[in-house]
């Protein structure tokens, strides 16, 4: 008996080859598919790793014997009958794994990369899973669903708001809804939470913009103090000196500006100890987004708030932008009700959502 292995790149090949070396009696005794060792293979195709034995004896013998022993044709007909149905099977099992071909990660590059994940960082989080799970040999669709989303959950950063903050200040930029998100808050914390809440607002840009925060203020009789200029501050801080949390809403500003964000960012030095949210609307391009981040860095924000989850159907952004900002996120927003349309940013939730398992409720 002969027993030989032979890496190919497809079955046909292998048989072949197989045929040519061993000769007609030869049969498979196994044949699986393989990857290349090393980063290489994460996306290079399978290969075929066929087992073959002949057994020489018989091999010799045959030649010998042919014309006079005829049950021997005979089982040599019924072998290569069975080595025909043995190739017709592992053809229709390859095409079946046709997309495996492209590397057994690839469909799951290219789920992350459907829902916007940022290729550089898709791939990364793909070689690290190849790289701690090389020496398994396959691992289920199942397995590889629950290492990925294990691996976007350390990636989303996010963190409640500690006890003792009290002053949260929302910046960002024009329409992703900094004024709604604070009212949302400013009627939770009081109803649920039955803080003695106050609001500041130095949007004074926006013609109405001051009139948008005091209805709020007026339909839960919170006090508002309007701030014109950065010197206002501390007599505003003052006046609320009883709240235990101030919101502080800020006129949206185009992050290209420079001259507005160093404005914003006097307005935010007056105002010590301040959780500053920088908030970001997930319908927004992760390249605009990073821009965005960028124009703001001078103002020291420390954390995020993503708005629009309902308006979207891909959430990589978030991702991406977390990962990129090494920020936490501490709410997200799901729509337009006040207070009831947002959640604490949950990284399990949105994990699934960045992944495509589940869709927005
Ligand atoms: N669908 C949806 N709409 C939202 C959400 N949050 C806010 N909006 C809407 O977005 C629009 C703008 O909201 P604002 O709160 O005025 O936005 P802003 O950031 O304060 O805008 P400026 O002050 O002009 O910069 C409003 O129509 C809000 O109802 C959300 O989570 N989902
Ligand atoms: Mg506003």
């Amino acid at each position: 008996m002969r027993i030989k292995k032979y890496c190919v790149e497809n079955v046909q090949e292998g048989m072949l080859q197989i045929k040519r070396e061993l000769g007609p009696e030869a049969i498979i005794i196994e044949s699986r598919k393989v990857r290349e060792k090393g980063l290489r293979g994460l996306f290079a195709p399978l290969k075929v790793e066929i087992t073959a034995a002949v057994d020489t004896s018989m091999q010799q013998s045959a030649v010998a014997r042919e014309p006079v022993l005829r049950p021997q044709e005979h089982k040599m007909e019924r072998e290569i009958t069975e080595l025909k149905q043995m190739v017709n099977q592992l053809v229709s099992r390859q095409q079946k794994q046709s997309i495996e071909e492209k590397g057994p990660f690839y469909r799951w590059m290219q789920r992350l990369i459907d829902n916007d994940v940022d290729p550089a960082l898709a791939q990364a989080i793909l070689t690290e899973i190849h790289e701690d799970f090389a020496a398994e040999n396959a691992l289920s669709d199942e397995v590889i669903e629950l290492i990925l989303l294990k691996k976007v959950r350390e990636r989303v950063r996010t963190a409640e708001l500690t006890e003792g903050a009290r002053i949260l200040s929302f910046i960002g930029p024009t329409g992703v809804g900094k004024t709604t998100t604070l009212a949302k808050l400013a009627a939770r914390y009081a109803l649920y939470h039955n803080k003695q809440v106050g609001m500041i607002t130095i949007d004074t840009y926006r013609i109405g913009a001051v009139e948008q925060l005091r209805t709020y203020a007026d339909i839960t009789g919170m006090p508002i103090e309007v701030v014109m200029t950065p010197k206002d501050m501390p007599r505003a801080l003052e006046k609320l000196a009883d709240r235990e949390l101030i919101l502080v809403d800020t006129a949206g500003r185009n992050s290209k500006n420079s001259m507005q964000i160093s404005e914003l960012s006097s307005y935010l030095s007056a105002m010590p100890g301040s959780e500053t949210f920088l908030v970001l609307s997930a319908t927004t391009k992760t390249k605009d987004l990073l821009q965005i981040i960028e124009n703001f860095r001078k103002v020291n924000f420390n954390r995020m708030i993503f708005t629009k989850l309902d308006e979207t159907e891909t959430y990589g952004a978030l991702l991406n932008i977390v990962h990129s900002t090494k920020l936490p996120l501490t709410f997200v927003t799901t729509g337009q009700n006040v207070p009831d349309d947002i959640e604490a940013a949950n990284a399990e939730k949105l994990s699934k959502l960045i992944l495509g398992v589940e869709q927005h409720a």
